[in-house]
């Protein structure tokens, strides 16, 4: 028995089967790169869902953690910690809000958003109690909590989970009319992904972000942007909304905001909205922690002194094109923006699965989604050089 197989045998006993994760164990990680138990080399295509931007252990960020780690990790918000409000103004400035409320997880920092938005809707918008709407996209991707299931499409999310939470509705995604019918004056939010990731990376048309954006503003609903993966460079710029002016009332951030090393997550919006929350009304016990907002400035600052956005949009153009130049009957499609990547197969050729399993095998850790999608999202630190070593190996998955 390999060392793989026998860690999976292991792993498989205790932990619950809520995954099932290609039949690599990874020991060791460096930039773009992660090593086996056996000794096997990978480039990582998936870069833990985009939370891993800047590559694995980036000395920069990893020196933060481990100064942090030296003085104070953990505070509560009982008290002020000397990082937190660093952490914040660095966000704030660059992003262009007044305020920021620091979560851990995504899902969490969805949670915070829809509070703020129905409390927004209660004191400013004068909802009458209990009526607040929030609509959302079909095929959408926002978390794994009671409450954000409740708005899922995908079956697997919800079955055996509920009673779910309400006051919310579904709508298309990449639909604007769809949005102007489905406002009501009880309406108090918009939440979409600007790209839904897990629905297979599906771009909307070149406009929908900007006609949401008017759409919302007229109606006096707000716009609240999921930029958990889609954020902080992956799509060429720093925020996906900034492709089209439609800067969100409430911009929802995570993953690479911990650099690849620690959950950070936050919501940001102008003080009109982040003032709904006063002392005791929400709250985390790690959120903010100075662990957690070293390791925050740390990663910002690589996102913009590396200019990680213009890598991942040049990058990004060139590994595209590459990729729909490859001659195969199997893929209908090759989508996406920046360095986030979805090639399509076709049903006829079976789910994208198999050609992960392939491609692991090559030497590429990369993940499907939405049964037909293989998904393509390197850290943004990649180089050329290697987005070519990889495009050798996936043309030879694919053509054979
Ligand atoms: C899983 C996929 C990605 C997200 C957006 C919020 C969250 C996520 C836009 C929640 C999380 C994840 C979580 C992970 C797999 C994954 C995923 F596989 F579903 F397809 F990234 F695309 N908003 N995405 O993408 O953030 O609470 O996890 O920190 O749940 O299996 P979280």
């Amino acid at each position: 028995m390999t060392r793989t197989q026998e860690i999976i045998t292991w792993t498989e006993k205790w932990s619950a089967r809520n995954y099932e994760p290609l039949p690599v164990v990874i020991e060791r990680g460096e930039g773009v790169w992660v090593y086996d138990v056996d000794g096997r080399r990978y480039l990582d295509m998936l870069s833990a869902y985009s939370a891993l931007n800047q590559g694995h252990r980036h000395p920069r960020i990893l020196r933060a953690l481990k100064e942090q780690a030296d003085r104070v990790t953990l505070t509560s918000r009982a008290f002020h910690n000397d990082r937190m409000g660093e952490f914040l103004g660095k966000l704030c400035q660059i992003a262009g809000y007044e305020k920021a409320l620091p979560m851990n997880t995504g899902a969490e920092a969805v949670e915070t958003a829809i509070k703020a938005a129905r409390k927004w809707g209660y004191l400013k918008k004068g909802v009458p109690e209990n009526q607040a709407e929030i609509i959302v996209a079909e095929n959408n991707f926002h978390g794994r909590t009671i409450t954000i299931i409740s708005f899922s499409t995908e079956a697997q999310y919800r079955y055996g989970f509920g009673p779910f939470t309400p006051g919310f509705k579904i709508i298309p995604f990449n639909d604007p009319e769809a949005l102007e019918s489905a406002i009501t004056e009880n309406t108090v939010a918009f939440l979409v992904e600007p790209i839904q990731g897990e629905g297979g990376v599906i771009v909307p048309d070149e406009g929908y972000l900007r006609k949401i954006r008017e759409i919302t503003k007229r109606h006096h609903v707000l716009l609240v942007l999921d930029e958990i993966q889609t954020g902080l460079g992956r799509t060429g710029k720093l925020f996906a909304f900034q492709h089209e002016d439609a800067r969100p009332d409430i911009l929802i951030l995570g993953k690479a905001l911990g650099g690849g090393v620690y959950p950070v997550s936050a919501i940001l919006a102008d003080d009109e909205i982040m003032d709904v929350f006063t002392p005791g009304d929400h709250g985390s016990t790690f959120g903010g922690n100075p662990l957690a907002a070293a390791v925050g400035i740390a990663s910002l600052d690589v996102i913009l002194e590396e200019d990680l956005p213009s890598r991942a949009a040049e990058l990004g153009a060139y590994f595209m094109d590459e990729l729909r130049k490859i001659q195969s009957p199997a893929i209908r499609e090759v989508r996406g923006k920046g360095l986030l990547i979805g090639v399509e197969i076709k049903p006829e050729y079976g789910t994208a699965r198999p050609y992960c399993e392939r491609l692991l095998e090559e030497g590429i850790l990369a993940k499907d989604t939405h049964h037909q999608v293989v998904r393509f999202a390197p850290p943004l630190i990649i180089t050329r050089e290697e987005i070519d070593w990889a495009l050798e190996r996936i043309r030879r998955v694919f053509q054979s």
